[in-house]
């Protein structure tokens, strides 16, 4: 039986501070209803999708910045993308800011099949920091505004693949996307929100799109599987978001990319059977991986030099 799948990556244009939520979820829609006359079965949206990407402003009472957050999902202004994604029996990525019951608030992402939450990602590698920083134009603040993801990576089965998701910052760590191929994962969804400048140092900035490409190329090739890259692009409120929504499939090839910073739908056709290939040689890690040697990777979190060299 044949694995192929059509894939959307709904890049979103810049969403205002004081867009509402019932707009960008009908833009949202618009892009469903392009992705379904092109025979789509899955979507990702970006991360942050439904406001605008707030840690760039600081506050110093963090539940100030709860209007941003999601205390139900689905809610009243979410549930109609549920209804139409259903109806057009699209499976999709959502990235939200999530406030739970007991107060915790998460950098999340949901995986959305037939009107029902399949499965749930909370962004691991928060990037940025926690205290206002007078040197940046525009400040970082995931640090402050969330607390690290709770849940791993997680791998869910949908659209008969073994599907994962990751969030932005995640997708420059090789970890992020090694833990979910050990779970066998066959195509890793991922929305971002990046700055075109780095604020924290002198960098040129052509280097953020290279990056951008060059580690979800990676992660595809090097775990054979694809990676769905989505964007929210374009400039929100002064801070211009890179776009390059990209779809790697597992040899690192780029198959579709945007060329827009606006509400852009790229497709292409994902045979989840081509995962195999690299998984099966190069990749088999039953065979070839050497986990003695690997120790610490989860044991050590900084650099330590080891003595006497
Ligand atoms: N949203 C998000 O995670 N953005 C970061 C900004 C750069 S910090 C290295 C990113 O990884 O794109």
């Amino acid at each position: 039986m044949s694995r192929i799948i059509n894939v959307g990556a709904a890049q979103m244009g810049p969403i205002a501070p004081n867009e509402s939520r019932a707009s960008a979820v009908n833009r949202m829609m618009d892009l469903l209803r392009q992705a379904k006359s092109r025979g789509c079965d899955l979507v990702v949206f970006p991360e942050m999708a439904l406001t605008t990407f707030f840690p760039r402003y600081y506050e110093e009472d963090i539940a100030k910045m709860d209007p941003f957050f999601e205390r139900e999902m689905p809610g009243p202004e979410t549930q109609p993308l549920f209804d139409a994604a259903a109806e057009a029996d699209i499976a999709f990525y959502l990235g939200y800011c999530e406030l739970t019951p007991d107060g915790h608030r998460f950098n999340t992402s949901i995986l959305v099949d037939r009107g029902k939450i399949v499965g749930k990602y909370r962004k691991v590698h928060l990037p940025g920091h926690a205290e206002y920083d007078s040197r940046r134009p525009w400040q970082h603040l995931e640090k402050r505004y969330f607390e690290p993801g709770d849940l791993g990576w997680p791998v869910w089965r949908c659209k008969n693949g073994i599907m994962g998701m990751a969030i932005c910052n995640d997708r420059r760590w090789p970890e992020t996307f090694r833990v979910m191929s050990l779970k066998g994962v066959e195509l890793v969804m991922l929305g971002y929100n990046t700055p075109d400048r780095n604020t924290s140092a002198t960098e040129p900035n052509h280097l953020r799109m290279f990056h951008n490409h060059l580690v979800m190329q990676a992660g595809a090739y090097q775990n054979s599987c694809y990676v769905v890259g989505t964007a929210k692009a374009g400039v929100e409120d002064g801070c211009m978001l890179i776009g390059g929504s990209c779809i790697a499939q597992p040899s690192g090839e780029i198959v579709a990319l945007a060329s827009t910073l606006e509400d852009e739908l790229i497709t292409a056709p994902c045979d989840l059977d081509l995962a195999k290939m690299g998984k099966e040689t190069v990749f088999n890690y039953a065979k070839h991986r050497r986990i003695e040697h690997y120790g610490i990777i989860s044991s050590q979190t900084g650099v330590e030099i080891p003595e006497g060299i």
